[in-house]
C-alpha cells in the first residue's frame, strides 16, 4: 500500500542510496564499466568480447533486478490468485537481446557498447543458449513466460536447474549424429539467474508408509535431499513486471558421510552426496519416443525421482507462500492454480494430497475438492508410445505413501461402481479407465492420474483438442461430460519470434502501421494493418528486401560456421524441428532426392525454366532412435552427392546444420520462403515452428494437421500449400498396410524408384539405409507411400506460385498480417480468463 511505518534506519539515507534502472547512454556505460572494474577485476587493456558481453550483462541484471524485486514485493503486498506453470522443461535460448528490448534499452545499450569499442552483435554471440528442453514443449513454456509477464499476469514457472542441457550435436563425416555434453553453466557465473541458497527444502524418497487410524500416514527413513531455489528473472516487455522461473537444483542434505569418511571408506563416504546431485544433473533428451522402454531400468529411476524432486519442493513452496496470506486451507483454490505441463508433474495431484492430509489434517474428501479445483492439465501428444506410465514395484519402492494416496484415489474415485452405475457390465471400460494397467509389472497411467485428479483436461490446437476428447480421453469424457474437456490453441512470443529475429521487419512493420512496436507487439491483431499494403508497389519492394538481407544474413552464417557457400538467388525451403517418424524428414529428403533425379534427366534448356532451390534441415535425433538417426544419415550422404553435382548444383542444394538450437531458430526463420510442417494427420498436437514461420512471410508447405489447419484458415487457404491423406483415413490406410500391402512399385512408381537408387547405393553403401526404408516398404506406419505423390504435387505447385514474384510477395505479406491470433498472448490471456481466473497486477 505504500503506508507501511519504513522498516529500519533513516528512510533518506535508504532512498538516497538506491537506485533506478540505466535508461540513458551514459548511465548504461557508467554501469558497464563498473562492472568491468569490479565485478570482473579487468580493465580496458585486457577486455574481450566475452568480458564486455559479461559486463554488460550484469549491469542490466541489475536492471532486471530493480524490476524483480519490485514485482514481487508488489505481488507478495497485494496478494492475488497466481499460476504457477510446472514444466520439466524451459526452453530459453538466450537472455541478453530478449532482456535489452524488452526494457526498451536496445539503442542505448547498442550506443554504449559502441563508445566503449565494441560490436553489439559480437557481444550477443557470445552468450550460450539455455538449453534446458528437447523441443516444442519446453519452447512453449518459455513462450509463456514471456507472455505472462507481458501482459502484467502473476505467473510463476517452476522447473529444474539441469547442469546439462539438450546434448550438442556434431555430425560426423559418414554423417552420423555425435552427442555431447551440454555444460552450459561450465563459463562461470550466469547473470541471468539469482541463486536463493536460502529457499530451500527437504525432499524424501524410499523409506517406509504407515498408515495411522486417523487417515493419516507416517512417511519416514529412506534418503533425503535437499532442493534449493535459483531464480530466473523473466522480463515482460514495455512493462515493470518481472515475473519469476524458479529453477531447483539437487542438494546433499549432509556433506558426505563422515563416518565412512573417518574410516577411509571416501567412495561410500561421497556416495550419498553423489547421489542426491545426481537428481538434476541432466536433461532426458527423448522425445516421444517410447516414454518407457528406451532408458534402462536405473535410467526410469532418476527420471521418476527428478518428477518428484521438482514437483514436491515446488508445492513444498507454493504452500508455504499460501500460508503466509493466512488464509484457511478451503480457500486455496481462491489464490492458487496449477498448471501441469503434460503428465510430466502428475506427481502433483498425490503429493498435494499427502500435504493436505498428513500434515495439515484435512480429511480426504475436503483435500481431495482443493486438489481438483486446483490443478489443470494440458496434453501435448495422442502418440500411445509417448503417454507416460510408471511401474507399480517402482512407484511403492520410491514413493511409497504416494502409491497409497493413488490406490485410494482409485477406490474413492470410484471407479467399480460410479462408472459401474453409469454404464453397467461395461468391464472392458472399467479396465480402460483404471489408473493401474495390469500385466507384468502393474502400470500407474499418469494422463489417466493428470485427467481425474483437476479442473480442466486442454489440448494445444483444435484438432488435438478433438483427438484427446475422442480418442485417449474419450471414456473420461463420456463419464464427467464434455465442459472438463478443452482447447487452447500455442501461440508463440512476438517479442523474439518477430522484432529480436527480425528486427528489419519489425522496424517496417511500425512504420508501414504508424504504431510503435510497444503497442503492435502486445496486441498483434493489428498486424492486420498491413494487408492494404500488399497493393503497394513499394511497400512490397522493401518487404522483399528484407526477405532477401535476411537470406544473406543465414548465408554469412552457414559460411563461417561451416565454410559453405549458399546461393542466396535460390527459394529457401526450410525444415527444422527434432527428427521423428511422425514429422517425416524422411518424406522431405526423399522428395528432394526425387527433384535432383528429375532434374538429371532434364535437358539443358529444360534446366533452365527451374527455380533454384535451397533446402536446410535442422534437428536432433533422440541419442537411441536409431531410424531417426538414419534418416539425418541420409540427408548428410544426400546432400553430400547432390551439392556435388556439376549438372545440378545451380538448382538444387542440400544442407543439414548441426546442433539446432533457439538461437539457431533465430537465424533460419526470417529467411524463409516455404518451411515445411509435414507430420502424417492427425499426429502433431500442434506445432509451433509453423507459427514462427508464418509469422515472419514465409508460406506454408503443410498436411492438413495441427495448428497448421488454424494457421490456413488464418492466413486463408490460398497462402499455404496443403497437401496429404486427412485425419479420419489415417487409421483405415493403416490397416490396410498391416492387412492387405501392396508393394510400394505399385502404389507409387515415383516413390519406387527413389528408394531402389538409395538402395543401389547412389549415396554411399545401400545396405546402410535398408533399415530406414524398409519402415516404408513395410508397415509404412507413416504412411510416406500415401502421401508422396501428393506432397510432389504441392512442391510443384510451390515452384509454380513463386514464378509470379509480385504475386508471392503478396501472399508473404498477407500471411503475416493475418497471423495475429497466434501470440502466445492470446494464449495466454485464454488459461488465465477461462482456467485460472487470474488478473493482471500491473506494477507501477
Ligand atoms: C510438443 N511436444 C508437440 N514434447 O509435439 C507439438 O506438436 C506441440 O506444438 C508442442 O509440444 C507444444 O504444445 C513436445 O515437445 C516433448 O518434447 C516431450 C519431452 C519429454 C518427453 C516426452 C516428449
Amino acid at each position: 500500500t505504500g503506508k507501511e511505518k519504513w522498516p529500519r534506519g533513516d528512510e533518506k539515507v535508504w532512498k538516497e542510496g538506491s537506485r533506478s534502472v540505466n535508461t540513458d547512454v551514459s548511465s548504461v556505460t557508467k554501469s558497464i564499466v563498473n562492472h568491468v572494474q569490479t565485478s570482473l577485476a579487468r580493465q580496458a587493456y585486457n577486455l574481450d568480447n566475452l568480458g564486455a558481453y559479461q559486463a554488460a550483462a550484469l549491469s542490466v541484471r541489475d536492471d532486471l533486478i530493480l524490476n524483480w524485486n519490485e514485482t514481487q514485493m508488489h505481488y507478495t503486498r497485494k496478494a492475488p490468485k497466481r499460476a504457477y506453470y510446472l514444466s520439466l522443461e524451459f526452453l530459453m535460448g538466450r537472455t541478453f537481446d530478449n532482456a535489452l528490448l524488452n526494457l526498451g534499452l536496445k539503442d542505448q545499450y547498442r550506443e554504449g557498447v559502441t563508445k566503449l569499442g565494441f560490436n553489439m552483435e559480437d557481444l550477443l554471440e557470445q552468450e550460450r543458449d539455455a538449453a534446458l528442453g528437447n523441443g516444442g514443449l519446453g519452447r512453449l513454456a518459455a513462450c509463456y513466460l514471456d507472455s505472462s509477464a507481458s501482459q502484467e499476469l502473476p505467473v510463476w514457472g517452476y522447473g529444474l536447474r539441469y547442469q546439462y542441457g539438450i546434448f550438442q550435436q556434431l555430425i560426423s563425416p559418414e554423417g552420423q549424429q555425435l552427442e555431447q555434453p551440454d555444460p552450459w553453466l561450465a563459463g562461470g557465473e550466469n547473470p541471468w539467474e539469482l541463486p536463493r541458497l536460502d529457499v530451500s527444502y527437504e525432499v524424501r524418497f524410499y523409506g517406509t508408509a504407515e498408515r495411522l487410524p486417523d487417515g493419516r500416514a507416517l512417511w519416514q527413513g529412506g534418503q533425503e535431499v535437499l532442493a534449493v531455489a535459483y531464480d530466473v528473472m523473466v522480463p515482460g516487455c514495455y512493462t515493470k513486471n518481472t515475473n519469476n522461473l524458479r529453477l531447483w537444483e539437487s542438494k546433499p542434505k549432509r556433506g558426505f558421510d563422515l563416518n565412512s569418511f573417518n574410516a577411509g571408506d571416501y567412495e561410500h563416504a561421497v556416495e550419498s552426496s553423489n547421489s542426491a546431485a545426481a537428481i538434476t544433473s541432466v536433461l532426458y533428451p527423448n522425445d516421444h519416443t517410447c516414454a518407457q522402454s528406451s532408458i534402462s531400468t536405473l535410467g526410469k529411476e532418476l527420471r521418476l525421482k527428478q518428477q518428484y524432486f521438482w514437483t514436491a519442493a515446488s508445492l513444498a513452496d507454493i504452500v508455504r507462500r499460501f500460508k503466509n496470506i493466512g488464509k484457511p486451507f478451503s480457500e486455496f483454490p481462491d489464490y492458487v492454480a496449477i498448471q501441469l505441463n503434460d503428465t510430466h508433474p502428475t506427481l502433483a495431484i498425490p503429493e498435494l494430497m499427502r500435504i493436505l492430509i498428513d500434515e495439515e489434517e484435512i480429511p480426504w474428501g475436503k483435500a481431495w475438492d482443493i486438489v481438483t479445483n486446483t490443478v489443470f492439465y494440458t496434453n501435448h501428444t495422442v502418440l500411445p508410445e509417448a503417454l507416460e506410465k510408471w511401474p507399480v514395484p517402482l512407484m511403492e519402492h520410491l514413493l511409497p505413501r504416494h502409491m497409497q494416496i493413488i490406490y485410494d484415489i482409485v477406490s474413492r474415485y470410484d471407479q467399480t461402481s460410479a462408472v459401474e452405475k453409469k454404464f453397467p457390465g461395461d468391464r472392458d471400460r472399467l479396465a480402460r479407465m483404471s489408473l493401474i494397467e495390469e500385466g507384468f509389472p502393474k502400470q500407474v497411467r499418469m494422463a489417466h492420474l493428470a485427467c481425474i485428479g483437476n479442473r480442466k483436461v486442454n489440448g494445444v490446437a483444435e484438432l488435438h483438442s478433438d483427438l484427446v476428447r475422442t480418442t485417449i480421453l474419450k471414456d473420461f469424457v463420456e463419464f464427467e461430460g464434455q465442459s472438463k474437456f478443452s482447447n487452447v490453441t500455442n501461440g508463440i512470443t512476438p517479442r523474439r519470434w518477430l522484432d529480436q529475429c527480425n528486427p528489419e521487419l519489425s522496424a517496417l512493420i511500425s512504420k508501414t502501421l504508424k504504431v510503435d512496436k510497444s503497442v503492435w507487439l502486445k496486441d498483434l491483431d493489428r498486424l492486420k494493418g498491413l494487408l492494404p499494403y500488399a497493393e503497394d508497389a513499394e511497400f512490397r519492394k522493401e518487404w522483399a528486401a528484407i526477405k532477401q538481407r535476411n537470406k544473406e544474413r543465414l548465408a554469412h552464417h552457414v559460411e563461417t560456421t561451416l565454410g559453405l557457400t549458399v546461393n542466396t538467388n535460390a527459394m529457401f525451403d526450410v525444415q527444422i524441428k527434432r527428427l521423428h517418424e511422425y514429422k517425416r524428414q524422411t518424406l522431405n529428403i526423399l522428395g528432394v532426392i526425387h527433384r535432383y533425379l528429375t532434374l538429371k534427366q532434364m535437358s539443358a534448356a529444360e534446366r533452365k525454366k527451374v527455380n533454384p532451390r535451397v533446402v536446410f534441415f535442422a534437428g536432433k535425433a533422440a541419442p537411441g532412435y536409431y531410424i531417426a538417426k538414419l534418416t539425418i544419415r541420409l540427408i548428410v550422404n544426400a546432400a553430400r552427392i547432390i551439392n556435388a553435382d556439376p549438372d545440378t548444383r545451380n538448382l538444387l542444394t542440400v544442407y543439414f546444420l548441426p546442433d539446432y538450437s533457439v538461437s539457431l531458430a533465430e537465424v533460419l526463420i526470417p529467411s524463409s520462403d516455404i518451411s515445411q510442417h509435414i507430420s502424417t494427420a492427425g499426429t502433431e498436437a500442434s506445432g509451433t515452428s509453423n507459427m514462427k514461420f508464418c509469422l515472419n512471410g514465409g508460406l506454408l508447405v503443410g498436411t492438413v494437421d495441427g495448428a497448421n489447419i488454424e494457421i490456413a484458415e488464418a492466413v486463408g487457404e490460398n497462402n499455404v500449400f496443403f497437401f496429404g491423406h486427412l485425419t479420419p483415413a489415417v487409421e483405415d490406410l493403416r490397416y490396410q498396410h498391416m492387412y492387405h500391402p501392396v508393394p510400394v512399385e505399385e502404389k507409387c512408381p515415383a516413390l519406387a524408384k527413389v528408394l531402389d537408387k538409395i538402395s543401389g547405393g547412389m549415396f554411399g553403401d545401400g545396405g546402410v539405409y535398408e533399415p530406414l526404408l524398409n519402415t516404408i516398404r513395410q508397415n509404412d506406419y507413416y504412411l510416406i507411400t500415401e502421401d508422396f505423390d501428393s506432397y510432389i504435387g504441392a512442391l510443384e505447385m510451390v515452384d509454380q506460385a513463386y514464378l509470379d514474384k509480385e504475386e508471392w510477395i503478396k501472399k508473404s505479406i498477407r500471411t503475416t498480417a493475418n497471423m495475429g491470433k497466434f501470440s502466445s498472448d492470446r494464449a495466454i490471456l485464454e488459461y488465465a480468463e477461462s482456467f485460472w481466473s487470474i488478473e493482471p497486477v500491473k506494477v507501477t
